[in-house]
Formats: structure tokens, C-alpha cells, sequence
């Protein structure tokens, strides 16, 4: 069963949700991918961010832009965690979808990475997951330190290339 939902407003979302998704299988996390428009098909909708729980569904990414409701109105629907991603917009520059996803009313957070932040909501999922999965915690540790090394790596090679040369 999937553990993890990703959700899109929309087809022109998919560069930035497919790196939420390449982070979960990286990790061996179940998920579902949809694409679904709150504002042009909310029945479609409803349905679905009502029926997730059921589904066993414990942590929905959602990613939308522009006037970004579809991460709040999961958030209205679905009891657990919502992970929203705002889009990078090209009137607005992605403050609209940030804006849009952020300011939620009390009682209903939506917890938002960056414009544009689809690895690190794929990241912030499996780190929820991993509160009560010993296994998939060791994972994501090996990750932090696979980050660490490459970030050593280029120390290392700054070092001995100088910057001039640095490529
Ligand atoms: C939002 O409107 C989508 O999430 C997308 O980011 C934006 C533009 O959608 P399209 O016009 O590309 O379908 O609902």
C-alpha cells in the first residue's frame, strides 16, 4: 500500500514532483501520483484527498502554483501530514504559489518547502515516516552522510585545483 501520496495541479508541475518521487523510490517508500485540479475537477477532488486515509495514506505531497489551493484543501480533508510545494510561476515567480500554500488558517497547517523544493519534500516525507520506521531512519542517515562526502569531495578538490581551475 502506498504510504505516501503526490499530488499536482497540473502536468506542467511533473519536473519538479517527479524529484519528490525519485527521492521516495531512492528510499524504498510506496507512493501514489496523480494529477488532479482542485479548481477545474473539485468532485474528482474530494474523493480522492477523502478516500487517502483509507487508502493508507500518512503523509500527502502536494504541489501546486499560481493560486495554489490544492495543498490546503488536502489539509482540509486529510487528517495527517500535508507537504505543500509551491510552483515556480512565471507572472509571479512562485510568491503567489508560496503565499498561497503558507498563510493557512489555525487548525489547518499545510508545511511548505521552498519554490520549487521537490527533493526536500520528498526528503521531508520519508523523515516523518521514519519517526516510526527504524529502518528507513538508517536510510535516511546513510543519505546525510553520502551529502556529507560530496561536500568533502569538492573541499578536497578546491584545495588541490585552486578556483581558477575549479570546474
Ligand atoms: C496550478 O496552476 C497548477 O498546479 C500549475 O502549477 C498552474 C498552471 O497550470 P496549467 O495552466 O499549466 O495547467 O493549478
Amino acid at each position: 500500500m502506498a504510504k505516501v501520496a503526490i499530488v499536482m495541479g497540473s502536468d506542467s508541475d511533473m519536473p519538479v514532483m517527479s524529484k519528490a518521487a525519485d527521492f521516495l523510490e531512492e528510499m524504498g517508500i510506496d507512493f501514489e501520483m496523480t494529477i488532479i485540479s482542485a479548481h477545474r475537477e473539485p468532485d474528482i477532488f474530494f474523493e480522492w484527498a477523502k478516500g487517502a486515509e483509507e487508502r493508507g495514506v500518512k503523509v500527502i505531497i502536494a504541489g501546486a502554483g499560481k493560486a495554489a489551493h490544492l495543498p490546503g484543501m488536502c489539509a482540509a480533508l486529510f487528517p495527517m501530514p500535508v507537504i505543500g510545494i509551491p510552483m515556480k510561476t512565471s507572472d509571479l515567480g512562485g510568491v503567489d504559489s508560496l503565499y498561497s500554500i503558507v498563510q493557512m488558517p489555525s487548525g489547518v497547517p499545510v508545511a511548505s518547502v521552498a519554490i520549487n523544493g521537490g527533493q526536500n519534500a520528498g526528503i521531508l516525507a520519508a523523515q516523518i515516516l521514519a519517526s516510526s520506521d527504524a529502518e528507513l531512519l538508517q536510510k535516511l542517515k546513510a543519505y546525510r552522510e553520502t551529502m556529507k562526502d560530496s561536500v568533502v569531495e569538492k573541499a578536497k578538490k578546491l584545495d588541490q585545483v585552486g578556483y581558477k581551475n575549479y570546474k
